[in-house]
């Protein structure tokens, strides 16, 4: 590459359209406090702190598009069966995340070094063993255990840990190994700027949508471990502060032991047919792992609901398939009418390899002073928007499709980006929405009828059905109008700037070709889908807030994106992850909980281990507390809306809006401790992620650490 390719990043702060209306400065959260009692903070390896040197960026527009066709991820081989005497059998995985290049740009650009899953045992000889990002897909059957031994293996040839591929900001309240049994999982102090932690990389994969499954199993924030490496630092916890307890606790249940540098999660899928995903989880780093590549879709399959019936005759309706199945050949040699698409936003250096912001001052042109001289992180950034869309681990890949209808899961899986999937000039295209994260809607959603675009937060899924019987052959560009920095709701070039055309508004091709034969499957608008179960009324209702913590050492700088509840009085108290949990359902409790946006952005908040159903949203005012008077206050402003069409279904991942305050309801069942998050996952890493608990205290559970 020569230099003409080399572009320096832009600060994205400096594009942002909407400013920041809203600063909260809630009593008892100031950032004088986060540091008193905490542990840690020994000296380890770091690189030198972070210079104003920018790293080079390849332009987006060096990028030749459509060059490579959409993987289309075969699925995750099985390791075995786990056959139980009076109890269930399970389908049993042992998968391993790892380090590897993949050619996600097209040549002749370099492949990229990437984390990603992959299985490294099968029960059958053609059985995939292939580490990719996004990974294999997991499929599970209605009511049939999946068992997966999670294997850490970040680790080189000679058995040595590999460092993180992106820089990792150790001044968040994050994993921390560094700082040993005493001092993990907190935010450590220190007398000088740090630079990026360089040590071994913590892991801990959660399956996101994934419900009634056991806190040990659920991938919990402080439950991560470091690979079983040969030269782990002495000193270094190897295990964060609940491994051992979920370990004992994943025995007595499961019958199953935690080796070193692995976790065994157990799940019931005893849960509607839905497109679930997995990713790391790991405290104040899924930001970076998840980036450099750990993810991947889990499917269930079967049940009464997964059952869509024609409504001309009442017959099981046809929908498009097949889905690639285990031990396929691979590459194919079965054309799939239902297919996977990871949508996910990146950004590359010249010579292919992942960037991603090792400075505040990319975010907001802050160049210091930082912590601790100031209340700002050196290198985390607010919200980070990559320059490049990717489809199933490709930049702007092409799918070779039939003139008829093709059935796509589509999932979000960027860090920060909303996505507004505009299907507009694809002429003579039909695109119904039929699923969101819970499985089936209560009914098909016309979206071409709606405008033909489609709302998509990180996290997100949506099950579609897009039919191309009418689509002239040749080739039409999928589009995105969502911007290129926070979305806030609104429309589309009038109270934002859309995507880059060039670049980030496109995100894939699709090649019309004639159909090789009849479309057997059911016209969308002929679906009549399975109903959604009634929750009983709620026992409780939770007002909850969505806060931002701004500076109090620069101006309009966030320094950190806080939960909080909201008190009778209306007024806001922002909440740390150290803080004791104050959302605890018992179990067959129905709850309302209520989130207060008190921010000038939407919020996909996510809630594990349940389902729920958006019952509606209603604006709020939001009175700012006079400097040095304490609180914000919030009230209701206005009437009630009930959710859109395409939320009237199961979902585990809403959109809060700014100016709003957005109600889900659900029912708890099964006892833990679990977390609720934003799933802007630059948020989530730095305190805008809560834990909860249902049911009681457990015995012999890790307890907060005393401050
Ligand atoms: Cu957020």
């Amino acid at each position: 590459m020569d230099d003409a390719d080399v572009v320096r990043p832009e600060p994205r702060g400096a594009q942002r359209a909407i400013p920041r209306r809203t600063i909260l400065k809630a009593a008892g959260t100031g950032f004088g406090l986060w540091f008193v009692g905490s542990l840690g903070g020994r000296a380890w390896a770091v690189q030198a702190p972070a210079t104003l040197a920018a790293q080079a960026i390849l332009d987006p527009r060096d990028i030749p598009k459509y060059q490579m066709p959409v993987l289309i991820p075969p699925v995750m081989p099985r390791a075995g069966t786990v056959t139980r005497r009076g109890g269930k059998n399970a389908d049993l995985y042992e998968i391993s995340v790892r380090q590897f290049p993949q050619q996600i740009l097209p040549p002749p650009l370099n492949p990229t070094t990437v984390w990603g899953y992959g299985a490294v045992a099968r029960d059958s000889r053609r059985g995939l063993l292939l580490h990719n990002a996004p990974s294999l897909t997991i499929e599970a059957s209605w009511r049939r255990p999946v068992q997966v031994r999670w294997i850490n293996g970040l680790v080189d040839e000679e058995g040595a840990f590999l460092p993180h591929l992106l820089p990792v900001d150790p001044t968040l309240h994050w994993a921390n190994p560094p700082g040993g049994t005493m001092g993990r999982d907190t935010r450590p102090t220190f007398s000088d700027t740090p630079g990026a932690y360089t040590g071994p990389v913590p892991v801990v994969t959660h399956v996101h949508g994934a419900v009634g499954v056991g806190d040990e199993s659920d991938g919990y924030a402080e439950a991560w471990y470091l690979p079983a490496a040969t030269d782990i630092p002495a000193g270094h916890a190897t295990v964060g502060t609940w491994y051992d307890f979920f370990a004992q606790k994943a025995a007595a249940l499961h019958g199953v032991t935690w080796e070193p540098g692995t976790a065994v999660s157990e799940y019931p899928n005893d849960q509607r047919a839905a497109t679930l995903w997995y990713h790391d989880h790991t405290l104040g780093m899924t930001r970076t792992n998840v980036y450099a590549g750990p993810a991947g879709f889990y499917i269930i399959r079967g049940g009464p609901d997964d059952a869509a019936t024609d409504s001309r005759t009442g017959q099981p309706a046809v929908l498009p398939g097949p889905a690639p199945k285990a031990n396929d050949r691979f590459p194919s040699n079965k054309t799939y009418y239902e297919i996977p698409l990871a949508i996910q936003d990146r950004t590359f250096t010249p010579d292919g390899a992942l960037f991603y912001p090792d400075t505040r001052a990319f975010f907001d042109e802050i160049e210091g002073p930082y912590l601790p001289e100031t209340d700002i992180s050196p290198i985390w950034n607010p919200e980070f928007f990559g320059n490049t869309i990717i489809v199933n681990g490709n930049t702007w890949p092409y799918l070779s499709v039939e003139q008829r209808r093709y059935r796509f899961r589509l999932l979000n899986g960027c860090n920060s980006r909303f996505l507004i999937l505009d299907f507009r000039s694809i002429p003579g295209v039909e695109v119904w929405q039929i699923g969101t994260e819970g499985g089936f809607l209560a009914a098909p959603v016309d979206i071409t009828a709606a405008g033909n675009t489609l709302l998509m937060a990180p996290a997100e899924r949506a099950d579609i059905i897009v039919d191309f019987t009418s689509v002239p052959l040749g080739s039409h560009v999928l589009g995105n109008i969502g911007p290129d920095e926070p979305f806030g709701g609104g429309v589309p070039g009038a109270d934002f700037d859309v995507a880059d055309p060039a670049a980030t508004g496109q995100v894939m091709q699709f090649r019309v070709v004639p159909a090789m034969g009849p479309d057997p499957t059911t016209p969308p608008q002929f679906l009549s889908l399975p109903p959604l179960a009634p929750l009983p009324a709620p026992t409780t209702t939770r007002p909850l807030a969505l806060v931002e913590e701004m500076s109090m050492d620069f101006d309009d700088a966030p320094a950190a994106a806080l939960l909080g509840r909201v008190d009778a009085s209306g007024a806001v108290h922002g909440q740390m992850w150290m803080d004791e949990v104050t959302e605890n359902p018992s179990p067959g409790d129905t709850e309302t909980w209520e989130f207060f946006n008190t921010t000038a952005d939407a919020h996909p908040i996510h809630v594990h281990e349940v389902v729920f159903q958006v019952v509606d949203r209603q604006p709020i005012e939001v009175h700012e507390g006079e400097e040095g008077m304490g609180g914000t206050t919030v009230a209701l402003a206005g009437p009630a809306r009930g959710p859109e069409p395409t939320e009237r279904g199961w979902k585990d991942t809403v959109i809060a809006y700014p100016g709003e305050v957005t109600r889900v309801r659900m029912r708890f069942t099964s006892p833990g401790q679990y977390v609720w998050h934003c799933h802007i996952v630059e948020h989530e890493d730095n305190e805008m992620m809560r834990p909860f608990r249902i049911g009681p205290v457990q015995p012999g559970q890790p307890m907060p650490h005393a401050h």
